[in-house]
């Protein structure tokens, strides 16, 4: 077992540890207080979506057990919190009415961070959109990007002066093709022309988004989470390269590209380009602003071979074997390297700002047994890629901070609750909280900082 006090050693003493999670996730209260349905509540409603139909209705009773979580994080040793704030409390049709008492909460919630010595690292869109705007077409309308926009300044405007980082995004991947074209989150969409809107419209939001927050709050750094692929070829044909190249630019540079070049990828314009919606002047511009930091979401590579099959749609690819054998409960295919190495290519590609590994982690669904938690492959797993973010730090990748996902075992999408990703255990029926063998660890780990010993990296 790596000992946590040797692990310490390898980063600067101002390193920040924390934990996340995401409102949808955690909260349940899903009526209460005058929250309205998001798509996913409409999602994971219908048969046939979610593991089990599992809904978010009561999830970890977050909302109703707020004060005893956050005595929980502090509990964790950990110096911040990263959390979402739902957008269905604060505006409940995504336009018009203002919610004060979904305000309200987050409130209590930023003011029981600072209270605690907590730092608080909000993100303003991890996937809950109010449902209603699915009138309109959701991700898929223009409007929604300047309906997030207002969200936006609302929520800075009552919580940004104790906001100590602000996201606008977390993993547009996952809201535009893994819920546009792929179908498996909502609104379980299978469509390219779809996807390739939400995309653009997506993009959008965030710079608007951008724009809003350095209006409101200039001081609060803003940033935005994605969780980048570390595309790998599954061979060294050819082939198989120019596939991994394809990918890369489908799966990161769709999102990667226009916020850090200002432009969509080639080879992405010239296969599906008559399929985008029209990009007014200007957009890309909005899209491409300064951010002060950006955040990975890393759990394992994407691995691919060439898909040659006449008419396959770009980017034409399909799975490649595993390298590594091993992989968590979830079939995620463990291997830590791929996160260095993605980050190293990134910086080679992009100019990027300062960065943070917003998520990490692994689901392993031991449960309770004599009052413990036995899940050492996690404890592993967390050890081996927080070995590789030291890596990151010794060869001087501006890499700031690591948030373990998740706090605590929640609602895990499409997997409903049987996927455990927490380094608390939760007990639904009972809402008993039990700190895992990994939980244990990581509060030797992360009480650890800051450490008085703030040598550079
Ligand atoms: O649970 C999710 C989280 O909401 C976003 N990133 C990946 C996690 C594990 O699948």
């Amino acid at each position: 077992m790596i000992d946590p006090k040797k692990l310490a050693a390898r980063f600067p003493g101002d390193f920040l540890f924390g934990v996340a999670t995401a409102a949808f996730q955690i909260e349940g209260a899903s009526k209460t207080d005058g929250r309205k349905p998001s798509i996913w509540d409409a999602f994971s409603n219908m048969p046939g979506r979610v593991f089990n139909r599992d809904n978010g209705d009561i999830a970890c009773d977050h909302y109703n057990r707020l004060d005893a979580d956050l005595d929980l994080i502090k509990d964790m040793g950990v110096e911040a919190y990263r959390f979402s704030i739902a957008w269905p409390r604060i505006i409940p049709e995504g336009v018009g009415r203002i919610n004060e008492l979904g305000l309200d909460f987050y409130d209590r919630l930023v003011d029981g961070c600072k209270a605690r010595g907590i730092k608080t690292y909000a993100t303003l869109y991890h996937w809950d959109l109010p449902l209603a705007l699915m009138g309109d077409g959701g991700w898929t309308a223009r409007s929604t990007s300047y309906a997030f926009q207002r969200y936006a300044k609302v929520v800075m405007a009552r919580l940004g002066d104790r906001l100590d980082a602000v996201a606008t995004f977390n993993e547009p991947w996952c809201s535009v093709w893994l819920s546009h074209l792929y179908g498996v989150h909502a609104p379980g969409e299978r469509n390219m022309e779809a996807a390739l809107h939400a995309m653009h419209y997506t993009n959008l939001a965030h710079g608007l988004a951008v724009e809003a927050i350095r209006h409101v709050t200039p001081n609060v750094p803003v940033g935005l989470v994605l969780n980048a692929h570390s595309v790998v070829a599954g061979s060294d044909s050819g082939e198989d390269k120019a596939a991994a190249g394809r990918a890369f630019d489908f799966h990161n540079g769709a999102f990667f590209d226009p916020v850090f070049k200002g432009q969509y990828p080639e080879s992405l314009v010239s296969a599906l380009g008559d399929r985008m919606p029209v990009i007014e002047e200007g957009d890309l511009a909005v899209i491409s602003q300064k951010l002060d930091w950006w955040g990975l979401n890393y759990y394992t590579p994407m691995r691919v071979l060439d898909e040659p099959s006449e008419g396959a749609e770009f980017p034409a690819t399909r799975p490649a074997p595993f390298v590594n054998p091993e992989k968590t409960d979830i079939g995620w295919e463990i291997f830590p390297s791929a996160m260095t190495d993605l980050v190293t290519e990134l910086y080679a590609r992009y100019d990027l700002p300062e960065l943070y590994i917003t998520e990490n982690g692994a689901a392993y669904n031991m449960e309770v047994v004599d009052g413990e938690v036995d899940d050492q492959p996690r404890l592993d797993y967390y050890a081996h890629h927080l070995s590789a973010a030291a890596d990151l730090v010794r060869d001087g990748y501006p890499l700031k901070g690591y948030f373990a996902w998740s706090l605590m075992d929640n609602f895990e999408w499409a997997e409903g609750y049987r996927m455990r990703f927490g380094l608390v255990h939760v007990d639904y029926d009972t809402q008993i909280r039990t700190v895992k063998k990994s939980g244990k660890w990581y509060r030797e780990l992360a009480a650890l900082f800051p450490s008085g010993n703030h040598k550079s990296a």
